[in-house]
C-alpha cells in the first residue's frame, strides 16, 4: 500500500492508520484526505478487520487543516472542503461497524483535535494537548467538534475550550471525560496496541452495535432508545459470537470470538 501522507498497516484483525507528515505535525492536506479515503475503502473491503487504530507520526498527532495550502483568508472552498473531505471522513469513522481507537501521541489541534474526539476510544500521551484552535484564526470548530465536545465535556467546558482556544492537557481531558485515558508517554503505544488486540479478540459485531446504540442515544428519547436496543440486541443475538459466549460461560472456559 503506497501512501505518502499516511501509513496503513493491517495485521491480525487490526488496521492501523498513522498520519505521516511529522515535520508539519501531521497537518491535513488534500493528498492526506485522498489517501485517508482510499485507506478506509481498503479497510472496509477487508472482512478480517475488527478494529481501527489511528495515531500520528513524530511529536504531534495532527495540527488540523494544513493552513499553508490555503490562499490567505480565501473563503471560497472552506465549505466545500468540509463537504467533500472532512464530513465524509468523520461520518465514515463513526459508521465503521467496529471500534475505532485513537492514540493521541502529541498535540491535536483544530480539525485534528476533533478527528480524535470522533473516535470511539481515545487514549492520549500525558504530554499531548487538545486545542480547539479555530477561534485563533477566525473560524468555528468543525470536523464534528460542536457536536462531540459538548457531549463529552459538557457545555461550559466545550464553550470555554472553543472560545478561548487554550490547550487542554491530556490529564485534564481525562478528568473532563473528553477522552478515555491519559497514560505516560512511553506507555501510549503498548497500551493502544493492547487495547486494539483486546477489542479485536472480542465479540466485535456486538461492539459495533453497542457503538451504534450509544451514538444514536444523542438524538433519541428514552422510548426510542429502548426500541433501538430491542432491534440491535436481536441482531447481536443472531451472531455466532453470542452462541459462543453463552457456551463458553456454561463450559467455564474463555470464549473464542470470531467477529461473526
Ligand atoms: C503547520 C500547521 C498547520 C500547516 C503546524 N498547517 N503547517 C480549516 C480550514 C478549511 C477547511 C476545513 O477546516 C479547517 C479546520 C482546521 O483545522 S482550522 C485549524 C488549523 N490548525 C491550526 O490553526 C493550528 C496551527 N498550528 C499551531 O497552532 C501550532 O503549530 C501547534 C499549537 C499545533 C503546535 O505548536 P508548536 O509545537 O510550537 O509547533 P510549530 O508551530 O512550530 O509547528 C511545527 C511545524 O508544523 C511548523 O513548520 P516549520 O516548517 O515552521 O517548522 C508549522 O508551521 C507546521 N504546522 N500546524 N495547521
Amino acid at each position: 500500500m503506497n501512501f505518502n501522507a499516511i501509513l496503513l498497516d493491517i495485521a491480525e484483525g487490526i488496521a492501523k492508520i498513522t498520519l505521516n507528515r511529522p515535520d508539519k505535525l501531521n497537518a491535513i492536506t488534500a493528498e492526506m484526505h485522498a489517501e485517508l479515503r482510499q485507506a478506509l475503502q481498503i479497510i472496509r473491503a477487508d472482512s478480517e478487520v475488527r478494529v481501527l487504530t489511528i495515531t500520528g507520526a513524530g511529536r504531534g498527532f495532527c495540527s488540523g487543516q494544513d493552513l499553508s495550502e490555503r490562499r490567505s483568508g480565501s473563503p471560497a472552498d472552506v465549505g466545500s472542503s468540509l463537504e467533500k473531505n472532512y464530513n465524509p471522513l468523520l461520518k465514515q469513522l463513526r459508521a465503521l461497524p467496529y471500534p475505532v481507537v485513537c492514540a493521541v501521541n502529541g498535540v491535536a489541534a483544530g480539525a485534528g483535535c476533533n478527528l480524535a474526539l470522533a473516535c470511539d476510544i481515545v487514549i492520549a500521551a500525558r504530554s499531548a494537548t487538545f486545542i480547539q484552535a479555530f477561534s485563533r484564526i477566525g473560524l468555528i470548530p468543525d470536523a464534528g467538534g460542536t457536536f462531540t465536545l459538548p457531549r463529552l465535556a459538557g457545555t461550559a467546558r466545550a464553550m470555554a475550550a472553543a472560545l478561548l482556544a487554550e490547550p487542554v492537557s491530556a490529564e485534564r481531558a481525562e478528568q473532563w471525560g473528553m477522552i478515555w485515558k491519559c497514560v505516560d508517554d512511553n506507555q501510549l503505544t503498548p497500551e493502544a496496541n493492547a487495547l486494539a488486540r483486546r477489542l479485536a479478540a472480542g465479540a466485535t459485531r456486538a461492539l459495533g452495535l453497542t457503538k451504534r446504540a450509544i451514538y444514536a442515544s444523542a438524538a433519541n428519547d428514552f422510548e426510542q432508545q429502548l426500541d433501538l436496543e430491542r432491534d440491535l440486541q436481536q441482531e447481536a443475538a443472531s451472531s455466532a459470537d453470542f452462541r459462543e459466549g453463552v457456551s463458553a460461560f456454561k463450559e467455564k472456559r474463555p470464549a473464542r470470538f470470531t467477529g461473526r
